[in-house]
């Protein structure tokens, strides 16, 4: 029964149909699925279908955007729902997100920053297309213990260097850890460019922000 509704939470998604997704998000809350599996069982594999389909010519721009705007859809009704399932409140750490200048996917990034969120760290989101100058400028106001870079292109994911140059130029590394993450980027990339940490998803994301300062996972 699960299956075949996270299907439809899918299909929505490769339908690019906002109202059906909203609507099947709102019942994960009526019915008290998990709304992490719902996200990553259902609709999550929707729009990788799309991207995959974009990437060999077999979707276009419009499905994409349409695609994207049913997952906003989505990540909008489910949001405060993960937010109110986290249940550490003491503040774990200032975090600082945002996606790399020239990008402007939002969708990852503001799920890391809601788990984040809910997980116990204090986090500044600072939206998409964002100056490495800006990343380095809010992290010393809030004294973040870390900086959160999120890219989704191949071409703007060098723009994740440039914010550890930039941390780097104020005299913020290496107190001021950085995590990365996004569709195209790895572990390996992570490593190549100095970044404290790497995660493929949101909740792999908290356990590897618990363990660059020192918490576990
Ligand atoms: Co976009 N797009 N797109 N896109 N897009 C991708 C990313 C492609 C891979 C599709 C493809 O070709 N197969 C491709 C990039 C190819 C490449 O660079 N090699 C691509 C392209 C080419 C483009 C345009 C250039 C298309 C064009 O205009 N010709 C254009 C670029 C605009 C720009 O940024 N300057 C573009 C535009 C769009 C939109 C606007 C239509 C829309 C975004 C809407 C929005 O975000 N508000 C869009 C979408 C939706 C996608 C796909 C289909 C889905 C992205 C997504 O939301 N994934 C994507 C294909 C894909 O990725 N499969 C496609 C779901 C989220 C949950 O996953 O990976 O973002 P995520 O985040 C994860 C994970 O990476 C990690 O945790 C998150 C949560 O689980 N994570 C972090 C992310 N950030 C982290 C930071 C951390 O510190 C730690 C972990």
């Amino acid at each position: 029964m699960t299956e075949e509704l996270f299907r439809e939470m899918a299909q929505t998604i490769i339908d690019g149909d906002p109202e059906a997704a909203e609507a099947l998000a709102k019942r994960v809350l009526a019915e008290g699925i998990d709304p992490l599996d719902a996200i990553n069982k259902g609709f999550v594999v929707g729009v990788n279908k799309v991207g995959d389909a974009f990437g060999c010519g077999d979707a276009f721009l419009p499905d994409l955007v349409l695609a994207g705007e049913a997952m906003k859809a989505v990540v909008a009704v489910l949001d405060p729902e993960l937010a109110r399932r986290g249940t550490q409140r003491q503040t774990l750490g200032n975090v600082v997100v945002g996606t790399v200048k020239g990008d402007i996917h939002d969708i990852g990034k503001t799920l890391v920053a809601t788990m984040l969120s809910a997980s116990g760290f204090q986090v500044y989101d600072l939206g998409v297309d964002v100056p490495p100058e800006r990343f380095a400028a809010k992290a010393r106001e809030v004294s973040a213990a870390i900086v959160g870079v999120s890219a989704l292109l191949t071409t703007t994911m060098v723009n994740q260097k440039s914010v550890i140059e930039a941390l780097d130029d104020i005299g913020l590394r290496p107190k001021v850890k950085v995590m990365v993450g996004g569709a195209p980027v790895t572990r390996s990339w992570a490593q190549q460019i100095g970044a404290d940490g790497y995660s493929e998803d949101a909740i792999g994301a908290v356990a590897e922000a618990k363990r660059i300062l020192g918490g576990g996972a």
